[in-house]
């Protein structure tokens, strides 16, 4: 399959049309925003006008990836890679004295997730148009992302993200694909004993289409985003009899459906609009799914051979009744055969094994919101209790432990391991723990159903895009394509040993450093040496995460320079990016606690810039696309057993950042690519913690024994950094003494220490540290979204039955 093709004339044709829409007579009377938006819909434009490959991938079944959230990004630098367009447009846009790159920054980062699960969302899309495996992501579209976030007085403080959807250039909007969704009301007997329900509001589900364009491989696929409006938007009797104010109602409480997304992060709360949310969602995904299946002039019956449908965690988990639903009542299928083509349809990864996150809904709210879906889950859980019974006769623990439905509450991870076909979780160490701690009864009945597949990151973005001259540097040296097999940058292996091109690579390092500091300059007001060491940590902020593990340490050095003014130290730079939850007040006062302690560090002159601490505001994908490239040191500090993955540990190694990290997660498998010499693991591991909990764990016993960590947390409570408040930071700190210290930071304080003063020792040696820099580009290859999609067609989409 080849790239699309674009010529200049054509896209200084489709520019024209852009600005003579706005009503201009020229181009040079846009403004600079209107010039992203004229060129990117001219993109957009022409890349619908090109025929889609008449051959695709010899695979037979059609991923249909559900998810709350996709945090894709910028889309419009992004399509012109991947599609090999870029020179043309830049060089068409030189002759208007416009600079493509910095036109780019004009585009508002459609942040639609949170985390991790919504940006391997976005790289899994990536992945799959250029993999060429059929998909479809389906999605919310939001009117509000994530809020944005600035700091007052160090405080967090959160704002709306309205990223203007209704304008945005990449949209297209299909009215053929609107889809009805029933909410409420009641399920009626007929009078052959079947049930049917009467839903007493009704809602629209509009498609709004963004395109997911494969890396110069001429395929395009869509992310289908459902917007939420009244099927009858505007009342026009209730108009025509003067009541104007209520003539509009219905359709703005539709509406409300999409408006926000919910900001937790590992957290869930029972809340009647998210479940809202997940019902429209998946209730319009698998209307879309049916009538494509149909329209193939397929039958019913071989939908599973067809058609696959991942959950990405259990948020889209009521798409499984739904389906039964849609099989029982409008075909009215037997459950046997509905059964049989539903539970060989969908497949279920788990993102998190933390308690807190794993959704459980109130039997009350399921039946009001979904009558009829509440008795299908209902016959579900009664059908596999007869399979326990069986099992584990008698066992009623057993059963309290597996039921789908139990003590009022349904639980969706229960739901998807009984009625999907596989289960994954997202890297070795998380799997393993899957099948061990979280679902040891379930592995016992049915082995064969649970995978690994171990998390990737689109290179396209996270090393082509955002590191341009380090990829230039690797296309110059290989001279073969590495960026759809990222395996080939092994090949580099040999060049950590050659002086010229670690020269190469470490002024690279060091440019991207300048230009990050460049942006804290603009927005924070801080200067940075780019000399010093750029310690960089981002991801949300979590306790388990532990943020403050890294406080704690900035804490112990400065008090080490301020004993001592003349020790010897590594300039450092720790550079934080995160934002808590709303309602998450401990997460918050940790980023309070992180700003009080950079302030006074930041501006005492006995420091003398060895030690700069630095909360980049509204950490989002653009600002990671400028910090990654720019970072020397990648932490990666969670408690063991607590980080599924990660994906920031593997675009941070790639990008040539050293880790900082416990064995956890995807630090395992990145530990076992690099090499233990390339890599600074330490801490307790999942053994060690589940002893140290086992035995009875003291923080304050640890605080104790330790003089420089008492120092530390002494100090954090005299009001030292708070101005004499010394309750400044009581959250925080009762959290890890009198609170137990849930994450075991004191626990691996002392570890943490011994690690940071290895990172200073080696980043001396400058030649040295570059090699393992290289050497980390070189071996993470396997963390390439690509490998993970592949790992996914062969473990669990195309395996032949
Ligand atoms: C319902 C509230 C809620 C919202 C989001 C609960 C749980 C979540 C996600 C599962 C949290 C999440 O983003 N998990 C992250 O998923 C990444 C992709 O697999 C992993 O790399 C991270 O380790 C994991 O924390």
């Amino acid at each position: 399959m080849s790239q699309l093709t674009l010529k200049k004339d054509v896209f200084l044709a489709a520019l024209t049309r852009q600005w003579h829409c706005f009503g201009l007579s020229s181009a040079k009377e846009m403004t600079q925003h209107q010039w992203w938006e004229a060129v990117s819909a001219a993109l957009a434009e022409q890349l619908s006008a090109q025929p889609q490959p008449t051959k695709r991938a010899d695979v037979k079944r059609h991923v249909n990836y559900i998810s709350m959230e996709f945090l894709i990004g910028r889309l419009t630098g992004n399509n012109l890679i991947n599609l090999g367009w870029y020179d043309t447009v830049a060089g068409a846009l030189a002759e208007f004295d416009i600079n493509l790159s910095d036109l780019l920054e004009q585009e508002v980062d459609p942040a639609l997730g949170n985390g991790g699960l919504g940006r391997l969302a976005a790289c899994f899309l990536d992945s799959m148009a250029t993999v060429d495996q059929p998909a479809i992501g389906y999605g919310l579209n939001y009117q509000y992302g994530l809020f944005r976030q600035s700091f007052s007085g160090g405080k967090q403080h959160e704002s709306p993200d309205d990223w203007h959807r209704e304008s945005y250039p990449w949209f297209r909007h299909n009215a053929a694909l609107a889809v009805d969704v029933g909410v409420g009301g009641k399920v009626e007997k007929r009078a052959d004993g079947s049930e049917h329900w009467r839903p007493d509001f009704m809602l629209r589900g509009e498609a709004w289409d963004l395109p997911v364009v494969g890396y110069r491989n001429g395929v395009t696929q869509p992310l289908r985003l459902w917007q939420a409006t009244h099927q009858h938007p505007f009342n026009l009797e209730k108009f025509n009899d003067g009541d104007f104010l209520h003539a509009e109602q219905q359709g703005i409480d539709a509406a409300k459906l999409t408006k926000v997304l919910y900001p937790n992060d590992n957290h869930q709360q029972g809340k009647r609009l998210r479940l809202m949310q997940q019902y429209f969602q998946c209730a319009c995904s698998v209307a879309d799914i049916l009538r494509r299946h149909h329209l193939a002039g397929r039958k019913l019956a071989e939908l599973p051979d067809y058609e696959v449908i991942q959950l990405n965690d259990t948020h889209p988990t009521i798409a499984i009744p739904e389906m039964l639903r849609i099989l029982l009542d409008e075909h009215q299928m037997s459950w046997g055969d509905a059964w049989a083509i539903t539970s060989r349809t969908f497949a279920y990864t788990n993102h998190t094994l933390m308690p807190e996150a794993l959704e459980c809904w109130d039997e009350t709210l399921v039946r009001s919101l979904l009558p009829r879906h509440f008795s299908i889950i209902k016959q579900i859980n009664a059908n596999f209790k007869k399979l326990v019974d069986k099992q584990w006769p008698g066992d009623k623990d057993v059963w309290a432990k597996l039921a789908v439905h139990h003590n009022k509450q349904v639980r969706m991870a229960n739901l998807c391991v009984v009625a999907g076909f596989a289960v994954n979780g997202v890297a070795a160490l998380h799997s393993d723990l899957v099948v061990k701690d979280l679902f040891p009864e379930y592995h016992q009945l049915w082995p064969e159903k649970f995978h690994n597949v171990t998390n990737g990151i689109t290179p396209r973005r996270w090393l082509k895009q955002c590191n341009p001259a380090l990829s230039s540097l690797i296309d110059d040296t290989l001279k073969t394509e590495w960026v759809t097999k990222l395996d080939a940058l092994k090949d580099l292996e040999s060049y950590a040993d050659d002086a010229d091109f670690r020269k190469k690579y470490q002024q690279i390092k060091y440019d991207n450093k300048v230009k990050l500091a460049a942006y804290v300059h603009e927005v924070m007001g801080i200067t940075l040496n780019p000399d010093a060491i750029f310690d960089v940590q981002i991801k949300r902020l979590h306790e388990y995460k532990r943020q403050h593990l890294t406080l704690l340490q900035i804490v112990s050095l400065y008090q080490q320079l301020r004993a001592n003014p003349d020790f010897d130290m590594v300039p450092r730079v720790f550079l934080f990016g995160a934002k808590a939850a709303p309602g998450y007040y401990l997460a918050k006062n940790i980023i309070y606690a992180i700003n009080q302690v950079a302030e006074k560090i930041n501006n005492d002159p006995l420091v003398a810039d060895r030690i700069k601490v630095v909360f980049i505001p509204d950490y989002r994908v653009s600002v990671a696309e400028l910090m990654i490239p720019a970072a020397d040191v990648s932490e990666q500090i969670s408690t063991a057993g607590k980080e599924a993955s990660g994906t920031g540990n593997m675009k941070l190694a790639l990008n040539g950042a050293l880790t900082v990290g416990t064995l956890d997660g995807a630090n395992v498998e990145i530990a076992e690519q690099v090499g233990e010499d390339n890599i600074f693991i330490f801490g307790n591991t999942v053994e060690q913690v589940k002893a140290l909990k086992a035995k009875g764990y003291d923080p304050l016993a640890w605080k104790k024994k330790d003089k420089r960590l008492k120092a530390v947390l002494d100090e954090l409570a005299s009001g030292f950094y708070s101005n004499g408040d010394k309750e400044a930071f009581s959250m925080l700190l009762n959290s890890l003494q009198e609170g137990g210290d849930p994450y075991l930071v004191l626990a691996d304080f002392a570890a943490y220490g011994e690690a940071q003063k290895k990172v200073d020792v080696l980043y001396r040696d400058r030649d040295e540290w570059t090699r393992k820099a290289i050497l980390n580009t070189a071996r993470v290859g396997m963390f390439s979204s690509d490998r993970s999609i592949r790992d996914y067609q062969q473990r669990i989409w195309q395996v032949k039955r």
